[in-house]
């Protein structure tokens, strides 16, 4: 997606790509998708007038398909500087596409106006939707059954990762992805972090790493439409702040979009819980069994019942239980 397309220089541009990096800043293609598009949107504005009635709706012109840098692709302009495309597979007609992504662009900016286009995580989150939901149409619609490249063979997969503030969702995902842990390495984190991992049997996983401070946290239920896993962590060291953990939990669980969709509880921190000196003795064992049975009383875990969930402690920091929870993940998304 490129936004910023009323402005002087190319170099003002934003573009965000999705699901990988396809698309650099090349001055000749984005001058004939533009110029394209100018030609397209004078035209709509003699034959389209009736789309402008509502005023508080984006206007969607037609989609063009054509090549771009040998890419197959569709794109349409949104409004006076959004153009968005998407790229298909080679032996693709884009064509077959026209009428699908016309609709699905009104139907998620005007409809359910899931895009301002004005914050960043707004953008993310309908470039994931338009993703999926094409991938979805092309399944059900086209039924076509020989598919080569990665993103047909290989399912997709979105991990949501929500929890209060400080509890080390962050440093999860960057041990997760890069093997490393700082102490203090993350200051607070501002909009969603997303950060893709490739796995040989599950294609591509995305993790979305909320901002768990408490004026982000309205954003999180947009930021959960599309996951395949809801991935909750709390701090187990930090019993003074269960009450607000318990809170924010229910409150997303509630929300009736997300029933069903699997949820792994995490928590964290177990390196800072007075007398578990993790190792692999019945003491400790006995010491963890009664922790996480203090924990499921006080938040009530026990009464999830509209949904697959598990619990696992861990401590990103000694790397405890790491591998069990990438595991735990994978066979609550494949169920
Ligand atoms: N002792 C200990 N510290 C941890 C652990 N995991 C994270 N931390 C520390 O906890 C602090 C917060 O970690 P982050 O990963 O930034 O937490 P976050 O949940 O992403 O926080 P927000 O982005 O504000 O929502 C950092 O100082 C981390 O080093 C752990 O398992 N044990
Ligand atoms: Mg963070």
């Amino acid at each position: 997606m490129i936004k910023g397309i009323d402005q002087q220089s190319i170099d003002n541009l934003c573009i965000y790509n999705y699901p990988q990096d396809i698309i650099t800043k090349d001055n000749i293609m984005l001058e004939n998708l533009f110029l394209n598009h100018d030609s397209q949107s004078s035209k709509n504005k003699v034959n389209d007038k009736k789309t402008k009635a509502h005023l508080q709706e984006f206007q969607i012109d037609n989609p063009i398909p054509h090549k771009i840098k040998n890419l197959n692709t569709i794109t349409t302009k949104i409004g006076d500087n959004v153009i968005i495309g998407l790229i298909f597979d080679q032996d693709d007609n884009p064509r077959d596409y026209e009428f699908f992504f016309k609709e699905l662009m009104f139907e998620l900016i005007n409809n359910e106006k899931r895009c301002s286009f004005i914050e960043d995580f707004e953008i993310e989150n309908f470039m994931i939707t338009t993703f999926v939901d094409f991938r979805r149409y092309d399944d059900e619609l086209m039924q076509k059954h020989s598919r080569t490249d990665f993103s047909k063979e290989k399912p997709f997969n979105k991990i949501f990762i929500f929890g209060i503030d400080e509890v080390g969702k962050s440093s999860l995902v960057r041990r997760i992805k890069t093997g490393e842990y700082t102490d203090n390495y993350f200051t607070p984190t501002k909009k969603f972090n997303i950060q893709y991992v490739k796995h040989d049997e599950k294609g591509l996983i995305a993790f979305w790493d909320m901002p768990g401070q408490y004026s982000f946290r309205k954003k999180w239920l947009t930021g959960s439409q599309d996951s395949n896993i809801l991935v909750y962590m709390i701090d187990v060291s930090d019993q003074i702040r269960f009450a607000e953990a318990r809170k924010e939990l229910n409150f997303v669980l509630e929300h009736y979009e997300l029933t069903g969709v699997p949820l792994l509880i995490i928590g964290n921190k177990i390196d800072l819980v007075n007398h578990v000196n993790i190792n692999d003795t019945d003491e400790t064992k006995k010491h963890l069994d009664r922790l996480k049975n203090e924990i499921f009383d006080y938040f009530e875990f026990q009464e999830i019942s509209d949904r697959k969930w598990n619990f696992l402690f861990s401590s990103v920091k000694t790397s405890y239980n790491l591998e069990n929870i990438f595991q735990s993940i994978l066979d609550l998304i494949s169920i």
